[in-house]
């Protein structure tokens, strides 16, 4: 498959009300690499599997939830393209400086119809993984380092306006919709996956009339057993689940939702569908979501807090 233009996501700036405990549950108790910190005391993370610099960064505020979430494209070209792109689709754009984060090149950002930061960069220091690139291990102590995720996978948002991001993502980034969920007796689409790779989805979206809100940011397991390793590391340390370890029927791919100390949701994820651009998306039905085990394969039911609780 050829990629080009948007190629996956990024990063994704997290709020969290008391660094020490963010610190502890994402670098101590998940298992992310810190990779450093800045002058603004922002700490940068990633999982064992990454090659760029990071991909989470914690910052501390009065109120959690998401300031960002950056994308990579492939080269300035797409970064300069796109910029035009979004701005002809009738969004804002603005220019962070490069090294605003450590070790990345100037990123374009703009804010879309569901209130979220959306960036796009074209550079990131590349610093490759403790096993390196050439003849690598297949081990590292760092798989086995508490929950040990491989990398930032995707994050779940919430939001107004979700048919005009699907227009956004499809015809101006490059994404195709995967799968979709249609709301009660209506052909309206009111949660949609979208992919820019042929992975089950890079970013998601449900409609809700809060803009601007986080449902979850994921973590990629390497196994349905690392997921359920992951249930036994959260119960030792005291981490509150909401949903799993289950399988959602969207995307197919195993599943917790927790959340972290400052009551942001985390998820850990395996497996999930492959998905290419040509194939036309996924659809469900609300009841297909609930009962229809698009939410929780396992129970069958919708889960309150699936529609309720976001940061
Ligand atoms: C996901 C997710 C649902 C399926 C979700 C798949 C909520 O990875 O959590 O975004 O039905
Ligand atoms: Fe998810």
């Amino acid at each position: 498959m050829a990629m080009t233009g948007v190629l996956r996501p990024g990063h994704v700036q997290i709020r969290v009300m008391d660094l020490h405990e963010g610190v502890r549950h994402y670098r101590d108790v998940l298992g992310l690499e810190e990779t450093g910190r800045d002058a603004s005391g922002r700490v940068y993370l990633r999982g064992w599997d990454e090659r760029d610099h990071h991909s989470i960064i914690l910052r501390q505020a009065d109120q959690a939830g998401m300031d960002f979430f950056g994308f990579k494209v492939d080269n300035e070209h797409s970064l300069d393209k796109l910029e035009a792109d979004v701005r002809a689709f009738g969004l804002k754009t603005e220019r962070i400086p490069a090294g605003d984060l450590l070790e990345t090149g100037e990123r374009v950002r703009f804010e879309i119809p569901s209130g979220h930061l959306i960036e796009l960069y074209a550079q990131k220091t590349y610093t490759s993984h403790d096993r390196g690139d050439k003849n690598p291990a297949s081990y590292s102590r760092k798989m086995d380092t508490g929950i040990a995720p491989m990398r930032f996978d995707h994050a779940l948002l919430y939001g107004p306006n979700v048919g005009q991001v699907l227009d956004l993502f499809t015809n101006v980034l490059g994404f195709h919709l995967a799968e979709y969920v249609t709301l009660p007796d209506s052909d309206t689409k009111g949660a949609l996956w979208l992919a820019c790779s042929n992975k089950a989805h890079d970013i998601a979206f449900v409609i809700h009339p809060e803009p601007g809100k986080l449902h979850h940011v994921s973590f990629y397991m390497e196994s349905i057993d690392r997921v359920f390793r992951a249930a036994d590391i959260m119960a030792a340390n005291d981490i509150k689940v909401d949903i799993g370890p289950t399988r959602h029927g969207i995307t197919r791919g195993g599943t917790i939702y927790a959340w972290d100390p400052s009551g942001n949701r985390f998820e850990t994820f395996s497996g999930g569908n492959t998905t290419y651009p040509d194939q036309p998306p996924i659809g469900w039905t609300w009841e297909g979501l609930g009962e229809g085990g698009g939410l929780d394969v396992a129970h069958r039911k919708m889960h309150e807090t699936f529609l309720t609780v976001v940061t």
